[in-house]
């Protein structure tokens, strides 16, 4: 039945992992996979995390199903947590929110919603590069895939006048993903006032601004001001989309917890809206797990909780901070390695976009046991102390060739 099925390609990112385990070496690296890692290179478990599920374990709760749309506290307090307080469509009931398989499923939940609803035209700009799973992602939506430019490999920064261009130029009523803060694979973030120009561009041509908020926290270590181009948006009148995934944020990997929303124009739409997110989810798996929605929600329901969990967003954020200050210096006055090294300390979130070529980045591989991506993208949080000097010193051999 199946001798026609052609193998297909590892995953780009996760087919570096496996790359990875296979290798032997006690020097091996993995830069590949954007996921935290302590400064002795083990994954981390947020004390938040950890205290929230003793609390969790204390209650007894019982294993019943979700509703549709997950867990009606964890909805509620995500899009506090995104939108703010006092966000007037918050406060106004005009937000409908969804519990989603991590930032995966609710880019899909939103991708399906647009494919039947949108009422403009169903073509999605993403941005160039962007997570390699947003294309395919939005495809398998059925949403057309365009691209607007966003990275300029000459200033290693922003093409803003590129990105202007491409939107300006793109039919009027399409759909724009903007990766809210802490850009995957770039860590090039538009300032602030550019957000704004970008918002005023958006309502300009009736865009409609689709958001990736994969690292609210990451960027800056404080979450409310990485929130700051939605919450701007919003400010501005523009109805947005937001997914929203807490793996990163709250260590939350493998238990899948994350969020889809749409403002609307008042109660009485979102509720037509909320009805038809429904029509969506059932068909594709039913309703949500349970355990990580408890965790999540716990942590952002307890003032104290809510705290101890801020420090340690702070805290992961800082540590990704310090370890490209020592691999700026290493690179530049350690190993005084030709090139200029100043984008990986003015890059933001979990990644590096370091400017190395495919063929650097195999030979890190092949020689250094060091993976990472071939475009030569860097987990930060793959290095601390005890092994930012050999990963410097294999990136100097591999520039020098
Ligand atoms: N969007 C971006 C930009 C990402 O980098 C990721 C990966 O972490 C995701 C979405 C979704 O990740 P997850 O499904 O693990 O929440
Ligand atoms: O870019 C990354 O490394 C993270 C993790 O299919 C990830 O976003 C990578 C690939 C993938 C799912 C998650």
């Amino acid at each position: 039945t199946w001798s026609a099925v052609p193998a297909g390609p590892p995953d780009p990112i996760l087919g570096i992992t496996e790359a990875f385990k296979a290798d032997t070496d006690s020097r091996k690296i993995n830069l590949g996979v954007g996921a935290y890692r302590d400064e002795n290179g083990k994954p981390y478990v947020l004390n938040a995390v950890k205290k929230a599920e003793e609390i969790i374990t204390a209650a007894k709760l019982d294993k019943e199903y979700l509703p549709i749309t997950g867990l009606a506290g964890f909805t509620k307090n995500a899009a506090k947590l995104a939108y703010g307080a006092d966000s007037p469509p918050l406060n106004q009931n005009a937000i409908a929110v969804t519990q989603s398989i991590s930032g995966t499923g609710a880019l899909r939940i939103g991708g399906a919603f647009l494919a039947r609803h949108y009422p403009n035209p169903k073509i999605i700009y993403l941005p160039t590069p962007t997570w390699g799973n947003h294309i395919p992602l939005f495809k398998d939506s059925g949403l057309e895939v365009r691209n607007y430019r966003y990275f300029d490999r000459k200033t290693v920064g922003l093409d803003f006048d590129g990105l202007k261009e491409d939107l300006k130029n793109a039919p009027e009523g399409a759909i724009v993903l903007l990766h809210a803060c802490a850009h995957n694979p770039t860590g090039v973030d538009p300032t602030q006032a550019q957000w704004a120009e970008i918002s005023d561009l958006v309502a300009e041509k009736r865009l409609f601004p689709f958001f990736d908020m994969a690292y609210q926290g990451f960027a800056s270590g404080d979450t409310a001001r990485d929130a700051y181009a939605v919450r701007h948006f919003v400010s501005q009148g523009h109805q947005v989309a937001l997914c929203q995934s807490f793996a990163k944020n709250m260590g939350l990997y493998g238990e899948r917890v994350g969020a889809f929303s749409l403002t609307t124009k008042d109660e009485e739409e979102r509720k037509r809206v909320d009805s038809q997110l429904k029509i969506i989810v059932r068909p594709m798996y039913s309703n949500p797990p349970l355990h990580g929605a408890h965790i999540a929600n716990t942590i952002l329901s307890n003032t104290e909780l809510y705290q101890e969990w801020e420090g340690e967003v702070k805290g992961m954020a800082n540590r990704i901070i310090s370890m490209r200050e020592r691999l700026y210096e290493l690179l530049t006055n350690g190993y005084q390695t030709p090139g200029e090294w100043g984008h990986i300390k003015s890059q933001i979130g979990m990644f590096s976009f370091t400017g190395l070529k495919t063929e650097q980045c195999k030979a890190l591989a092949e020689k250094a046991h060091i993976y990472m991506t071939m475009d030569g993208r860097i987990s930060m949080a793959g290095l601390n102390g005890s092994n930012v000097e050999y990963f410097a010193q294999g990136v100097d051999a591999a520039v020098r060739g």
